[in-house]
């Protein structure tokens, strides 16, 4: 096992990793900016090193500077977190090229599936049920009239590079295909220098199901069931819960094995989502993450295990501690993630947090690097807490949801809660009847001019 890893992130999730690392006896190393001296993953690690200047781009994101900090301390192994580099496949090549190791799958498999047709072409071929649409790329408008005739209107052109709702457009019909065309295009160049796409049938009203998948890299994968993010706002999620409310045992163990044996069968290594789209009772694919997600504590309270914890020993080349026969669905649990912006516009609000207190009791777990005092950086995201709930069943969890918000206590700035107060009161949310449209709608519906 290693002695210390290093820790490539900062918040609530830099948090996350050194207190898995502690309890497996690992040293931890943050590295941090110098916005972020004072932060609190800087105070929980055995170490830390400044690494740059307060832009991601010259500190969390600066490859040299991340690899320097392993040779002056020492540190063996990389984890990324999520975001910053954790699914950058030129970062891992140098990581290994550096006789480090990176936790997290193989520079290939984050090449595979960063690439939206590739991951595609690659889930089809493994028998992963996907978006009826074009056969891979779609080079010119005249195969994109073609693929449009097939599939039927409405279709969705999306940039093979994309990624949060960008280079994504939508023909409603033949008349809209040019201008979808040509925009997915363009955006997919100029946000992420590829103009490369392809096109699927337009789902109206789905579900966004993702089932968290993991894997030993020795052909070996389990599944731990589903996460129903489909409360979105602009393709940032607010509300994660597992099990799905639209999700039955069958539905789980079957889609489940259909994506274990999938990254099992390419030796997929360490922590994985699929994410689907879910409409009348069918999956379809869309996409896969190659990290560890925001919303994994959903996923270890119901199944009660340390997904970190195993990315971790993975890594280090020892076995998977759970087999797909120890994992059991245990319960429900939701979480929501509150952000340091004031509602009803979601405006960044960065400032000085001047009292803190975290909910606390039983099936309550708070992960977050806030504490009294602290003061919010401008520079990074948003997110500065997350609140996952565990009870016996849905209802159960709504209750202690709805009881631990009210305990909490962040003054100074404002943040999101106020938007899951009034969440809780909404019958689509107490019946976890919605789609991936619900949120706009709702928060269009329930904002003041
Ligand atoms: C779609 C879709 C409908 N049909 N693909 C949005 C971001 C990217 N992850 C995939 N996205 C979508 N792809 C087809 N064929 C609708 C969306 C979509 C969406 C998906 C998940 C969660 C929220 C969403 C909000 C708007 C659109």
């Amino acid at each position: 096992m290693f002695k210390k890893i290093l820790i490539a992130n900062r918040g609530e999730i830099a948090l996350r990793v050194i207190r898995a690392a502690r309890e497996m006896g690992i040293q931890s190393v943050a590295v941090h900016s110098t916005a972020d001296s004072d932060a609190m993953h800087v105070r929980m690690a055995d170490e830390a090193i400044c690494v740059g200047p307060p832009p991601g781009t010259d500190s969390y994101l600066s490859m040299p500077a991340i690899i320097s900090a392993c040779e002056i301390t020492g540190a063996e192994a990389i984890h990324p977190g999520y975001g910053f580099l954790s699914e950058n496949a030129n970062f891992v090549q140098i990581v290994e090229d550096h006789a480090l190791k990176f936790i997290g799958p193989t520079a290939e498999h984050i090449r595979i599936m960063g690439d939206k047709i590739t991951a595609k072409e690659t889930m089809k071929n493994l028998g992963v049920p996907c978006v009826p649409g074009s056969d891979g790329g779609v080079p010119d408008l005249d195969e994109a009239y073609k693929v449009g005739d097939e599939i039927g209107y409405p279709v969705i052109v999306k940039a093979t590079a994309g990624g949060g709702g960008r280079g994504m457009k939508l023909a409603n019909s033949k008349a809209e295909m040019e201008n979808a065309f040509r925009t997915a295009r363009s955006e997919g160049k100029s946000a992420f220098g590829n103009d490369e796409v392809y096109i699927e049938k337009y789902l109206g009203t789905p579900r966004h199901i993702e089932i968290q998948v993991f894997g030993d890299g020795k052909g070996r994968a389990v599944h731990l069931g589903e996460r129903d993010c489909s409360l979105q706002r602009r393709h940032q999620k607010v509300f994660e819960e597992a099990p799905g409310p639209a999700i039955d045992a069958k539905t789980r163990a079957k889609i489940g094995k259909v994506c274990a044996d999938a990254v099992a069968s390419i030796n997929y290594a360490g922590a994985g989502t699929i994410e689907f789209l879910y409409e009348n009772d069918e999956f379809y694919f869309i996409e896969m993450n190659t990290r560890l997600q925001v919303e994994h504590p959903v996923t270890e309270a119901i199944f009660g295990v340390d997904l970190v914890q195993e990315q971790i020993r993975v890594a280090a080349g020892e076995e998977m501690s759970f087999q797909q026969k120890d994992l059991e669905v245990n319960g429900h649990a939701i979480e929501v993630r509150i952000n340091a912006e004031k509602v009803p516009a979601f405006t960044p609000c960065p400032g000085k947090i001047t009292q803190y207190h975290a909910p606390g009791g039983l099936g309550v777990r708070m992960d977050s690097a806030l504490y009294d005092g602290y003061s919010i950086p401008p520079y990074y995201d948003s997110l500065i807490a997350k609140l996952i709930v565990h009870a016996a069943d849905r209802p159960t969890a709504l209750a202690r949801l709805k009881r631990a918000l009210g305990e909490l206590i962040v003054d100074g700035i404002d943040t999101t809660t106020p938007l899951f107060d009034a969440l809780l009161q909404e019958d689509a949310v107490l019946t976890g009847d919605y789609n991936i449209h619900w949120l706009e709608k709702w928060l269009e519906a329930n904002t003041p001019e």
